[in-house]
């Protein structure tokens, strides 16, 4: 049983290394938060013009990353950029600069991390709650949404761990546990 869930761990871990690409709707009015997110290195930002007016995704300086679209104007309108320099930067739409947020780069998994922190998770999916046992103590379990918003961030110190999942919608869900030096992410379904 428990080779069976290391197994499950491990694949869930190679599945999160895969590029993601978010979206972010772009238009007057957009809210700081909503113009905001933290990705993994490697994964795409995506933004979506949704208003009719002209508007640019403009990097600020001293960013971890340089980006600017052209000035495009008209709904449908796209940009993308790659992150993948781990860091935070700040952008804007350069003609309205109310119109602004953060990008957060966090470093990708590595894949020789993957066995470093020794721990099961049950069940996945669930519904309600997952336990994680952990060989050492864990230290602090951070759980994201799909877009990468941190819901919660939780210090903890025991080898056992519940994750609690009542408030949360049907999905999947990204958790980061830590254990001293170390952590690892681990992908969980609500049901
Ligand atoms: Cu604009």
């Amino acid at each position: 049983m428990k080779k069976l869930l290391l197994c499950t761990a491990l694949f869930a871990s190679v599945a999160l290394s895969a590029q993601t690409t978010h979206v972010i709707s772009w238009f007057m009015g957009v809210s700081e938060s909503q113009a905001s997110m933290t990705v993994n290195a490697g994964d795409i930002v995506k933004w979506t013009w949704d208003d009719t007016l002209p508007h640019t995704v403009t990097s600020a300086s001293g960013g971890a990353e340089t980006f600017a679209s052209a000035q495009l104007t008209g709904a449908n309108q796209e940009y993308s950029h790659t992150f993948t320099v781990v860091g935070s930067t700040d952008y804007a739409c350069a003609i309205h600069p109310m119109m602004a947020g953060t990008i957060t780069t966090q470093p990708l998994l590595a894949v020789d991390d993957v066995t470093a922190l020794d721990f099961d998770y049950f069940p996945n999916p669930a519904t309600d709650v997952v336990t994680i046992n952990g060989k050492n103590t864990i230290d602090r379990v951070v759980v994201y949404d799909i877009a990468g918003r941190q819901l919660s961030d939780t210090a903890t110190t025991t080898n056992t761990v519940k994750v609690y999942l009542q408030g949360y919608t049907e999905g999947t869900y990204l958790v980061k546990v830590f254990s001293g030096s170390q952590s690892k992410n681990i992908t969980l379904v609500k049901k």
